[in-house]
């Protein structure tokens, strides 16, 4: 019998996974026995890789864009053909009109595709990351220089926002969260909705939707006032207490209980445990992600953790690491001229996550002996999604012709789904790196057969957050030709010219050549699975001043406020006619059997959920004469979308959620026809990209409470 060690990433969750071979038999365990997170999806790896809708040979679309009508081709004529007409597009606009659109995640070369776009000399590369954990990576950054790691080990109180974990979703911290109540830690859970989490809380803070920074507003408010804040903490490590106190002045308790709609009794009583706690940890969380004031949301959170004294205690800066060579060190972002960084989408209008902010830090990594440009999330160095997607409609401020989507479903992933369709219609290339005929790929001239994880080695992770490498080893073929990305990139590169950067044969020889730094090999760290490196300024804070910034120096550089505050959502279409869109929208709260846009076509997976639901309160549903389970439309002043009705008690009263990610992969391909449903279904049909639905430092939608919509049986 064969064992192998891996990463599941059919979700985020990254679970460590044991495979035992034997002859055509295979055994899927969690790798920890006694810490057993996994879930039903990741047993049904032949199931995913053998399906018959998996694309598996390079495809080209030989009808005219979004008809979507393939023709094999070799993997040769696809590279050549698409390095050519890529040549084209530089020769004809500058590198800077070509975009990648990329999740690392999915298909496991963190860096390799900046390092390519750096060679070529283009700033414009969009991750999901920026709407999920990367941009609270990046106000983290702007407070005290790097991403927090939570210790659940110790945790004797946790604040969640919005997470509801279970064994489907994020088991392994679910697992450290049932320890962690176990041993008797307070859970506190803000969530409008009645979830299972919050069932268990020991707080449970129903407030309204996006009003997640108010809330805290009022704690930092409390904790000051009382003087339950580390004094010391403060005095040594932080710069901006005073007019810190100034701003949360303006928020008393009373305030912010009617700003969030709950009890002011209960806010002071839930920062008095927060602050008084030894070990309190705030585990990041989705729901702060996409709201208008993500910003402050997430600065609010730092702030706590920071006055409170939890910082490299219950909560691990670790900073950027040296050792092996790490993703950003392989994206070698040195390689992009200044002229070129200065170009990147965005920089003028949401500058957070792009090279903007990221100059800003150079002092402080001279200072801690930083030799690289580092990227914690692959956000750190991003252009701005509603920027580039403007620049691809050809709305200025100059032309962006080609896109690459990288293990990544770009048209159903941000808001204003027909904007970015429109976007992808006016391309000269696009090249879609995927295992499906997602929607995107039906925008697309080429599709490039991925492997999938169980079918490749990976050398992880594919961020650069916490100082470790960790290696995934394939233990299934990859099906027909699909390839690895590094394939791929280094056939561009060689085709282009630029092989002197790409001098790697396959990603074993890069990998050896990323460990050397160890004086280990890929195959010496699959043996002992995995291998450390070492914060450069350990204990430290990365940042302009070398403290905490409570009054962030990166934010106001940048023409921002630099404390945080709470503004109320717009939704200029719904003035004047209020009555007409009477419901709250959020989208999110996460489907058990499908991941994102992904998984849909699994028969197993489908059966448990066959249809895209919205949530009503059964006194709203009433209401509007809508009964469980019927086809109905949800609108708002943007766009519509056909969801199947599901009265569910633990959704508040005047508030819809509609779910994210769905397309039905057996409905018909092509832009004519819908995009097999995502045009019907997908929440970015709802929400609109436009300035005043996005936070404004960051450039994230708001898809969480602001936005407001209407419902009715579909006829
Ligand atoms: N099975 C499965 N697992 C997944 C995924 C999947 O698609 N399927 N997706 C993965 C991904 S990418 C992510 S990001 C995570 C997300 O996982 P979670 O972090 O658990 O997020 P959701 O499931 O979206 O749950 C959102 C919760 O946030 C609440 N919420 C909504 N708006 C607000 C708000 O403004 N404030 C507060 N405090 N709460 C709010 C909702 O009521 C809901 O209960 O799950 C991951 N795991
Ligand atoms: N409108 C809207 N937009 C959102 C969100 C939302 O709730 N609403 N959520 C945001 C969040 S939290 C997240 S995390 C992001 C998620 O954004 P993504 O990570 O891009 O989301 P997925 O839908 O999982 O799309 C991944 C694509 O990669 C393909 N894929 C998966 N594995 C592999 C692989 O191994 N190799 C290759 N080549 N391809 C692979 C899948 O088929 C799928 O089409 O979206 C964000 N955007
Ligand atoms: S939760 Fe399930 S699908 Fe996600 S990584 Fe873990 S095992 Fe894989
Ligand atoms: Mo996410």
């Amino acid at each position: 019998m064969e064992t192998k060690y891996a990463t599941c990433v059919f979700c985020d969750g990254q679970c460590a996974v044991k495979a035992e071979i034997e002859g055509d038999r295979m055994r899927v365990l969690p790798a920890n026995p006694d810490f057993p997170a996994l879930c039903s999806k990741a047993t049904m790896i032949d199931e995913y890789r053998l399906h018959p809708d998996r694309v598996a040979v390079p495809l080209k679309n030989v009808g005219a864009r979004g008809e979507a009508q393939w023709q094999e081709v070799t993997w040769d004529q696809a590279l050549d053909e698409i390095a050519e007409r890529l040549q084209a597009v530089v020769d004809a606009h500058g590198p800077e009109a070509v975009a990648f659109a990329e999740m690392p995640l999915n298909m496991g070369f963190g860096g390799i595709t900046r390092r390519f776009m750096n060679c070529l000399g283009t700033p414009n590369y969009t991750a999901p990351t920026q709407l999920c954990m990367g941009n609270t990576a990046q106000v983290n950054r702007a407070t005290y220089g790097w991403f927090v790691s939570s210790g659940w080990a110790q945790a004797d109180c946790i604040v969640y926002f919005g997470q509801d974990r279970d064994g489907e979703r994020w088991p392994h911290e679910y697992l450290a969260l049932n320890a962690a109540l176990e041993r008797g830690a307070v859970l506190i859970e803000v969530d409008p909705r009645e979830t299972v989490t919050a069932k268990r809380a020991d707080y449970h803070l129903r407030i309204r939707y996006g009003t997640d920074a108010a809330l805290m507003l009022g704690w930092i408010n409390v904790i000051i006032a009382e003087g339950l804040y580390d004094r010391a903490f403060v005095e040594n490590s932080c710069i901006g207490f005073d007019e810190l106190a100034e701003r949360v002045a303006e928020y008393p308790p009373e305030r912010v209980a009617e700003l969030c709609g709950i009890d002011a009794e209960l806010v002071r009583e839930t920062a008095r445990v927060y602050a008084r706690a030894q070990a309190a940890i705030i585990p990041w969380g989705v729901a702060g992600d996409m709201q208008r004031n993500s910003t402050s949301m997430v600065r609010c959170q730092c702030i706590l953790r920071a006055i409170c004294g939890f910082l490299n205690k219950s909560e691990t800066v670790f900073g950027p690491s040296l050792g092996g060579v790490t993703n950003a060190q392989l994206a070698a972002f040195d390689l992009l001229p200044p002229e070129k960084r200065a170009l990147q989408l965005g920089v003028d209008t949401h500058p957070l996550l792009t090279f903007k902010a990221s100059n800003l830090y150079r002092s402080a990594l001279e200072r801690e002996g930083v030799p690289y440009e580092p990227d914690i999330l692959g956000e750190s160095c991003a252009c701005d999604p509603a920027t580039l997607f403007a620049a691809m409609r050809g709305e200025g401020p100059y032309p962006v012709k080609a896109v690459f989507c990288v293990a990544n479903n770009t048209v159903m992933s941000y808001a204003n789904q027909p904007g970015i369709v429109d976007a992808f219609m006016n391309q000269d290339l696009v090249v879609a790196f995927e295992h499906w005929m997602t929607p995107t790929a039906q925008l697309s001239d080429y599709v490039l057969p991925g492997d999938m994880w169980a079918e490749r080695d990976v050398l992880g992770p594919q961020f650069d957050l916490a100082p470790v490498f960790s290696c995934s080893q394939a233990f299934r073929e990859p099906v027909g030709e699909c390839k690895n990305w590094y394939y791929v990139v280094k056939g561009l590169a060689d085709r282009l010219g630029f092989s002197v950067h790409f001098p790697w044969a396959d990603e074993d020889e890069l990998y050896d050549f990323r460990l050397a730094p160890l004086g280990i090999t890929w195959d010496e760290l699959a043996k002992q699975g995995r291998a450390t490196t070492k914060p450069v300024a350990p204990g430290r804070f990365v940042t302009p001043s070398g403290k905490v910034e409570l009054a962030s120096s990166v934010l106001a550089d940048l023409g921002f406020d630099p404390l945080p505050s709470y503004e109320e959502p717009a939704d200029p279409g719904r003035e004047g006619r209020a009555d007409a869109f009477p419901y709250t929208i959020f989208a999110g709260f996460r489907e058990r059997p499908s991941y994102n846009t992904n998984l849909h076509q699994m028969e197993a997976l489908r059966a448990r959920q066959p249809e895209p639901q919205f949530f009503i309160n059964p006194a709203d549903a009433a209401g509007e004469g809508v009964v469980d389970g019927v086809w109905c439309v949800v609108e708002t002043a943007y766009g519509q979308v056909e969801l199947l009705s599901k009265l569910d008690e633990a959704q508040p009263a005047g508030t819809l959620r509609v779910p994210h990610g769905w397309w039905k992969p057996e409905t018909a391909q092509g832009v004519a026809a819908g995009l097999s449903s995502a045009n019907l279904h997908n929440d970015g049909m709802l929400f609109p990209d436009a300035d005043w639905n996005l936070d404004p430092a960051q450039g994230v939608p708001n898809l969480r409470g602001g936005i407001h919509a209407r419902v009715r049986v579909k006829e």
